[in-house]
């Protein structure tokens, strides 16, 4: 009986080992499997998006979604609505689903210390676009591409010095000066801050210019129309409009014309992001400089997020490409903005 029992018990432990063993190769055969379509189904990116303030903006977003379409990359999109501590929520989420890389666009430079910290403790990499972060450990994100705010601001102070080249000896002899209103962009964005130091840099050997009024219309043209209604009130010698994007300068338009000021006469506009509406206010002679702030990066961006998913490094530091359009130009010559 007792021997009985033990081929029994012997047979069995066979049995269920076998059983054992089946499964285990079954669920490596299956986790082959769930990487396989991993692999097949492209990688996952978290996209965390300012939200669709301007043209600009919804350019960028749709440059960035039709890129990893045609890539076959998964893209987790989310829509802050302006506010910062939805980007923090959302990176989270993207650590909780474990997307293979973070892309995000910074709606200011502050504050994204901790979650970067979060992401790189779940060993995701974040490439940063369109607007840079002040982080205390440079390397928690993996690089940055966008324009360069910088040299927008530059080109527009360069604008002016040719446009008022004339303009020095009156200024010594009267003492008056050429009167500018500058509509800043986001707060602590670093874009604002950039257009708004590469501006004065340019300017600042030219005491014949100032800032009369400076105040943020937060890239909206609803903010611009309100700002132009309150510095016509306070101001009747302004020269120059300098603006940090184009939705603000359309708003700003509305506002002198329904005052029967003429726009790039009266007083000279520049205006940067060139989107389509500025491009035909240049033909129009409303305004007189369109600074080009460039928004389809997606294919740069979604390549360089592929590069971070197969573990590569990637630059530090990419601008992309950008124009600067003049009322003196052939403005024949410029392709429709898709903006
Ligand atoms: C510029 C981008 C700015 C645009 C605005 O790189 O961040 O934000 O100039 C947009 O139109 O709202
Ligand atoms: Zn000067």
């Amino acid at each position: 009986m007792f021997h009985n029992n033990k081929q029994i018990s012997k047979q069995l432990l066979i049995i269920i080992s076998l059983i054992i063993i089946s499964f285990l190769v079954g669920c490596g055969a299956q986790e082959e499997k769930r990487s396989q379509t991993i692999d097949d189904e492209g990688i996952i990116v978290g996209f965390s998006q300012i939200g669709a303030e301007s043209a600009w903006r919804t350019c960028n977003t749709r440059s960035v979604q039709e890129a990893a379409a045609e890539r076959g990359v998964q893209l987790v999109y989310d829509n802050a609505e302006q506010k910062q501590e939805n980007q923090i929520k959302a990176l989270r989420s993207f650590i909780a689903y474990q997307v293979d890389v973070i892309v995000f666009v910074p709606i200011v430079t502050d504050g994204w210390d901790n979650v970067l910290q979060e992401a790189r403790d779940a060993g995701i990499p974040v490439l940063v676009t369109d607007r840079k972060i002040d982080v205390a450990d440079p390397s928690l994100y993996a690089g940055f591409i966008g324009t360069d705010s910088l040299k927008e601001g530059r080109n527009a102070g360069l604008f002016l010095l040719d446009k008022f080249k004339n303009e020095r000896e009156r200024f010594e002899k009267t003492g008056d000066h050429i009167n500018i209103v500058e509509l800043f962009g986001t707060e602590g964005s670093s874009v604002a801050l950039g257009r708004a130091e590469g501006f004065r840099e340019v300017l600042a050997g030219h005491p014949e210019f100032q800032i009369v009024y400076s105040k943020s219309g937060d890239f909206l043209r609803s903010k611009g129309y309100e700002l132009a209604v309150e510095f016509l009130e306070m101001h009747n010698d302004i020269d120059v409009i300098y603006s940090h994007n184009d939705g603000m300068t359309l708003g700003a338009i509305e506002a002198m014309e329904e005052r029967g000021i003429i726009p790039g006469t009266d007083i000279v506009i520049v205006t940067i992001d060139a989107q389509q509406a500025a491009i035909d206010a240049l033909r129009e002679g409303k305004v007189n400089c369109v600074i080009e702030c460039n928004p389809k990066t997606g294919p740069e961006i979604i390549k360089l997020a592929e590069r971070l998913a197969a573990g590569e490094s990637i630059p530090r530091l990419q601008y992309v490409h950008e124009e600067v359009f003049y009322e003196t130009d052939d403005l024949s010559l410029i392709e429709p903005r898709g903006y």
